[in-house]
């Protein structure tokens, strides 16, 4: 009998249960159920144009302030030890719904999202205040300017849908109105930030799946960070 081949070893792809696993994490403000309506309203509206974009679960929909990428376990623990004081020297505040746009652009959509109103330079205090707690503990941080926005849905480059991405741009100016070409949004809904919240997301072949693994809240009247 000829001794067998070796068979090659199987890779696999990582398991987000192996207790060595590293954790996808990004830092949010969760969004209450009204918001979450008005996204799910938006995508109700759009999802029969049947262009190629994998639309967020409006159930999950958030507002991203940093994203952290693969991190060991043990540093998000950093975070939740870190982040409690430097979040509740924040006043919660509140936001609004806004307009509708794509990211990079119309012409080039890759991301389309909702955007916000509102005190910018509170939730842009938070955001730099929170990327320097994040820079102390060497979390890589992204430069460049924060773009507050909720995210829609995805721009995928293929699909069976019916319509080409190529039409897109074309579409969502369709949207706009000729004399501001601004592509406005429901009637504003007003929400309050009070928590960021430490997520951690598990990507698969559908929807991402999102775990909330840590709160930490602003400071509110009653002083008490709730
Ligand atoms: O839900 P939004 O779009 O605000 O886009 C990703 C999502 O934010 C973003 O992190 C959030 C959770 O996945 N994200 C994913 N990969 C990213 C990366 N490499 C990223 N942001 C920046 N760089």
């Amino acid at each position: 009998m000829s001794p067998r081949k070796p068979r090659p070893p199987k890779v696999r792809p990582p398991d987000p249960d192996r207790v060595d696993a590293q954790w996808r994490l990004f830092l949010a403000a969760p969004l209450p159920p009204d918001v979450r309506a008005v996204v799910r309203g938006i995508i109700n509206e759009l999802a029969p144009k049947d262009w190629p974009v994998r639309w967020v679960d409006p159930e999950t929909a958030h507002l991203t302030l940093h994203f952290l990428g693969d991190t060991p376990p043990e540093r998000a623990e950093l975070l939740r030890l870190a982040l409690p004081a430097v979040v509740a020297r924040h006043a919660a505040f509140t936001l609004r719904t806004g307009d509708l746009g794509a990211f990079p652009s119309v012409k080039r959509p890759r991301v389309l999202w909702l955007g916000l109103y509102g005190p910018a330079h509170r939730l842009a205090a938070l955001h730099e205040a929170v990327g320097e707690a994040l820079r102390d503990l060497d979390f890589p941080v992204e430069e460049g300017p924060f773009h507050p926005h909720i995210t829609l849905g995805r721009v995928r480059n293929q699909g069976t849908e019916r319509v080409p991405l190529r039409a897109m741009p074309e579409e969502l100016r369709a949207l706009a109105d000729p004399a501001t070409g601004v592509m406005t949004g429901p009637p504003a809904v007003t929400f309050p930030v009070r928590e960021v919240v430490l997520v951690r997301s598990y990507l698969g072949s559908g929807a991402p799946r999102y775990e909330t693994v840590a709160r930490f809240p602003l400071l509110t009247q009653s002083g008490q960070g709730r």
